[in-house]
């Protein structure tokens, strides 16, 4: 090849010159170099397409075949790979490696997703978020497959493909795409009262997450933990997130939907990018069977919590997410988490959602990703231990579609003695380093039964609404209307209002109000609802874990011609000591003319930035820029949803008019550009009641 090629294009005989020092050769998948990848093999340069054509069929035999099914449930996600890193020993309670030093770190990598939607739908449905880590152990990886919720629907896994026909798309005619507010979600719903916990949060800001970086996660069943001497303590995991728990508000999470299909999958990659790295830390709740047996619940059942209030969590070690991932498909679409993949010192308990997980995710990841091999795939295989054979496992199994190893010698078969004949001999089990599964006892009748301790439906789902802030309540109330009303058929909202009733009267009052609808009696309950004492570390707002501040947060100001460029410096300061995050938004990106004669380039554009996509604002204009702006419906929506989304806004003189049209009315969060900061690091609640009804 010579250093300069001139190529001809399909564009009518017009050339473009490309260097060929800068690049390595273009190869087919077999390794044969391609010396024109612009135009098909054909028989004269107007004439037919030849079959003979390796280059072209290859290609588009590839691209034809570029997909894998997506995940039944879990279809939309993103994920960043990172650590965990122990902080507090537990060596005396599991024998689990990544638990045994502090200060020791294990490779991780961890998705988020959504539940109901397919793989290309919005990041911002009101839905349920999976938040599932890989551990890349020294024995193995562990898989925490959870959610941002600790409980879950239903009890018990044969009802799983039910709940989740009912939740998606309806059947016969392909809509709605993630989201719940349809007839067979709530039918379903309506007749399964065990979901009725789970809808509570389901109903709350939990499923209105702001960003990945501000939910929590929960491993939501009880799982076990085994020590040296063999002794168990269950254990239920908890994520508490660094940056804090944050939520949107319904009407803006609708708008971020339109404005960013990808807000949250974009925030984690800006975010790692800018190296405000995504935190968690990991915490145990650990107890024992007498606990377990005190409870007015059972541990086994993943529709209950045990509030941290009953028995608090301990903090064990941090997560940090700090690398996005090289390749979309290759990594986050390809990865395979499996809950029943668990490693020496860590078990399951006989949740029986717990178990019946246990076989779904290894027989699903066989049609996901269609063979038997998915665990030699980079970003699944196992890390910790390099074996004789170069990988990370291994044993006997061979073959199979894929297979990327070429294991060496004939010792596919346990026992053998062929390393007496200085032969490979492979490996062999070890009774004392090997997965020991904990040996509980268990007697019964085989029957297909629920037990009789998993009767109570309803007295969680009361302990959860009223431990909520008023807000929260409102928000609940109110999503309850607006997904019901969506509900065409009367007899489901009916029902849904009766079991409404179990939970608390005043929450069936207001969702019935809101829906115009007469109160039906109270469904019939399988036990006596409880009033047990509430916990508030179930809140956001107002809540343990709700933070005030701007770190992790991003800025807007919109800026246009003449605004005053001192007056900019300064916010943008302040915004950056305070740990924030500042975005200039103007009509025109390339070059707004400040007042000081220097142009600045915009980061983003007025239609493409809209309020909602930052978590406060200032505005910062010129009286000319302002009077031009009065006429821009963006600008005024800018401040009117700002306003309406309980923002700080920040503002000089010259944007007063623009804030007077949007209706924005002077309180505690609406400040002058040398109080923003401060007042930036919050939404205000109180503001609720003048902006919106709710239910
Ligand atoms: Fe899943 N779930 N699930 N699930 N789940 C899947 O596995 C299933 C459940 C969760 O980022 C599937 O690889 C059954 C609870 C997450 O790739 C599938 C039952 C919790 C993810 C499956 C449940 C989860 C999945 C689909 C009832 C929270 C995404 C694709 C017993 C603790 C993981 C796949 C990722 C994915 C089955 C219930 C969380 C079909 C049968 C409870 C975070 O195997």
């Amino acid at each position: 090849m010579t250093d300069s090629t001139v190529r001809t294009t399909g564009n009518g005989g017009e050339t473009h010159q490309t260097t060929d020092a800068d690049h390595p050769v273009l190869t087919t998948n077999h390794g044969t170099p391609v010396s024109d990848n612009q135009n098909q093999l054909k028989a004269g340069p107007r004439g037919p397409v030849l079959l003979e054509d390796e280059v072209y069929r290859e290609k588009i035999n590839h691209f034809d075949h570029e997909r894998i099914p997506e995940r039944i449930v879990h279809a939309r996600g993103s994920a960043a790979h990172g650590y965990f890193e122990c902080t507090e020993s537990l060596a005396d309670i599991t024998v689990a490696d990544l638990f045994q030093r502090k200060g020791q770190r294990t490779e991780v990598f961890t998705r988020f997703s959504t539940v109901a939607g397919g793989a290309g739908s919005i990041d911002t449905p009101r839905d349920v978020r999976g938040f599932a880590v890989k551990f890349y152990t020294r024995e193995g990886n562990w898989d925490l497959v959870g959610n941002n919720i600790p409980v879950f629907f239903i009890q018990d896994a044969i009802k799983f493909p039910d709940l989740i026909h009912a939740a998606k798309m309806e059947a016969d005619r392909g809509y709605p795409q993630a989201a719940t507010a349809h007839d067979t979600f709530w039918d379903f719903i309506s007749l399964m009262p065990e979901s009725t916990h789970m809808i509570m949060w389901a109903m709350s800001d939990r499923t209105l997450p702001r960003t990945f970086a501000n939910m929590e996660g929960f491993g939501v069943h009880t799982f076990r933990l085994i020590n040296q001497e063999g002794k168990s303590t269950f254990v239920k995991f908890h994520w508490k997130p660094k940056a804090g728990l944050a939520s949107t508000i319904w009407d803006e999470t609708v708008k971020i939907s339109g404005a960013d299909p990808d807000f949250q999958r974009r925030d984690l990659f800006e975010r790692i990018g800018r190296g405000d790295y995504p935190t968690w830390e990991l915490g145990v709740q650990l107890f024992d069977e007498a606990f377990a047996n005190s409870q007015p619940y059972d541990v086994l059942d993943a529709t209950k919590i045990i509030p941290e209030e009953v028995l608090p969590v301990k903090i064990v070690g941090r997560m940090v997410l700090d690398r996005y991932p090289d390749n979309y498909f290759a990594e986050t679409e390809q990865a395979a988490f499996v809950p029943s993949h668990v490693v020496p010192g860590i078990g399951f308990s006989n949740d029986p959602l717990l178990q019946g997980r246990l076989f779904s995710y290894t027989d699903t990841q066989l049609s996901r990703l269609g063979s038997v091999n998915f665990h030699q795939l980079p970003i699944n295989a196992a890390k910790g231990r390099a074996s004789a054979v170069g990988c990370p496992f291994i044993n006997q199994q061979r073959d199979g579609h894929m297979q990327m190893a070429a294991p060496k010698g004939r010792a596919n078969y346990e026992p053998n003695s062929l390393a007496r004949a200085g032969e490979l001999g492979g490996a062999r089990e070890d009774p004392s380093k090997g997965y020991v599964t904990f040996p509980s006892d268990e007697e019964g009748q085989k029957r297909r039964v629920r037990p009789e301790s998993f009767a109570d439906h309803y007295s969680q789902a009361r302990l959860f609404f009223r431990s909520m802030d008023p807000a929260e309540q409102a928000h609940i109330a109110s999503a309850l209307v607006f997904e019901l009303s969506k509900v065409s058929l009367e007899h489901i909202r009916v029902a849904m209002l009766a079991n409404l009733r179990n939970v608390d009267e005043e929450l069936a009052t207001r969702v019935a109000d809101g829906l115009a609808m007469e109160l039906p009696p109270p469904s019939p309950t399988a036990a006596p609802v409880l009033d047990m004492e509430p916990s508030p570390a179930l809140r956001i707002i107002r809540g343990p874990l709700e933070r005030h501040t701007l770190e992790g947060r991003t800025i807007g100001i919109l800026i246009a011609d003449g605004t005053d460029a001192g007056e900019l410096k300064k916010v943008m300061a302040a915004v950056t000591q305070a740990g924030g995050h500042s975005i200039t938004i103007a009509p025109k990106v390339g070059a707004v003319p400040l007042s000081d004669g220097s142009k600045l380039k915009a980061d983003a554009q007025l239609f493409g930035q809209p309020s909602v996509t930052v978590d406060a604002c200032a505005v910062i204009l010129s009286d000319d820029a302002c009077k031009n702006l009065l006429k821009e419906g963006a600008a005024v929506q800018w401040v009117m949803d700002a306003f309406g989304h309980l923002k700080a806004i920040g503002h000089n003189a010259g944007a007063q008019p623009l804030l007077d049209k949007a209706g924005v009315e002077l309180d505690e969060g609406v400040v002058d550009l040398g109080a923003f900061a401060k007042a930036a690091t919050k939404r205000y609640w109180d503001r609720e009641p003048k902006v919106r009804t709710l239910a």
